[in-house]
């Protein structure tokens, strides 16, 4: 018996992959986050969206935000009671920004196994179709894994510019949220996201979920239980952020993302995929 979802929510993120506009958190709560982004900012001179991995964790605000329990209902309909987080991203498109995000699989780089990821994409800010918000394939997370070209190209947010050619556009699905609510979308599934158009900033928060039986295929690696019990032990236990803006977590979501761009590590969660 679902939580919160009904029989049809659940039928549609099966086939189709996505499900859009959930309520999650208040406006008021965005805002303080966005508070939260501009304070690490002027502390640490580097936006936390430039943190690949786990920027989540550089704030006691969105490390509690794994915790929702709004969200993780939500999460547990899609893939069960027993819940990690894995990592996340603050996704920073300034007003009038060119920054886009090129079509991709997260599959072919998280280096996981198996496939049941999900990512819970959470507006900071309003995100429309001219802001440059989550735009996604339908149902292709149940179709090939693809071959992505690493290009670096300016202004593309991927940590490699990874883009896979030939997606058609008009066969996408925009994902228009206001602040405070999110999205869903599986770990396989073509998603992308074009340039703010607009005079105001589009921020998100994207935190990636992972039921406690998938495994890295890359070695050990961190994560935490946020909902249910582990009885597997794939995962260490990521630091804990104390305070507002915890800087002594800041070396550990470095590392993470650093350890993400290295080549061999793709190398590796790309064979994974072949295994
Ligand atoms: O926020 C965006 O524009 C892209 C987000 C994305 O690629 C993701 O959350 O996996």
């Amino acid at each position: 018996m679902p939580k919160v979802l009904s029989e049809e929510q659940i039928k549609h993120y099966r086939e189709n992959g996505y499900l859009g506009q959930m309520d999650g958190i208040a406006p008021t709560e965005a805002r303080a986050m966005l508070a939260d982004l501009t304070a690490f900012t002027e502390t640490h001179g580097i936006s936390a969206g430039q943190l690949q991995m786990k920027g989540h964790l550089c704030f006691r605000r969105s490390y509690e935000l794994t915790f929702n329990d709004r969200i993780l209902d939500v999460v547990e309909d899609l893939i069960g009671p027993n819940l990690m987080a894995f990592a996340s991203r603050f996704w920073i498109k300034g007003a009038r920004d060119k920054s886009f995000v090129s079509w991709h699989q997260d599959s072919a780089y998280f280096g996981l196994e198996p496939h049941e990821l999900v990512t819970v994409w959470l507006a900071i800010t309003d995100a429309t179709p001219e802001m440059g918000c989550m735009k996604v394939i339908p149902g292709s997370h149940r179709g090939k894994s693809y071959t992505h070209e690493e290009t670096f190209a300016e202004n593309n947010l991927l940590a490699r510019g990874q883009v896979i050619h030939g997606v058609r556009n008009d066969d996408a699905v925009y994902l228009p949220l206001k602040q405070g609510q999110f999205s869903c979308h599986h770990e396989r599934i073509l998603h992308a996201s074009d340039p703010n158009e607009t005079e105001v900033d589009r921020i998100g928060l994207a935190v990636f979920f992972i039921p406690t039986h998938v495994k890295s295929t890359i070695g050990r690696r961190t994560a935490y239980l946020v909902r249910g019990v582990d009885d597997f032990g794939h995962w260490d236990k990521d630091p804990v952020p104390q305070s507002r803006l915890d800087t002594g977590v800041i070396e550990h979501v470095r590392a993470a993302g650093e350890r993400y761009i290295d080549p061999k590590y793709r190398q590796e969660a790309d064979l994974s995929e072949k295994r």
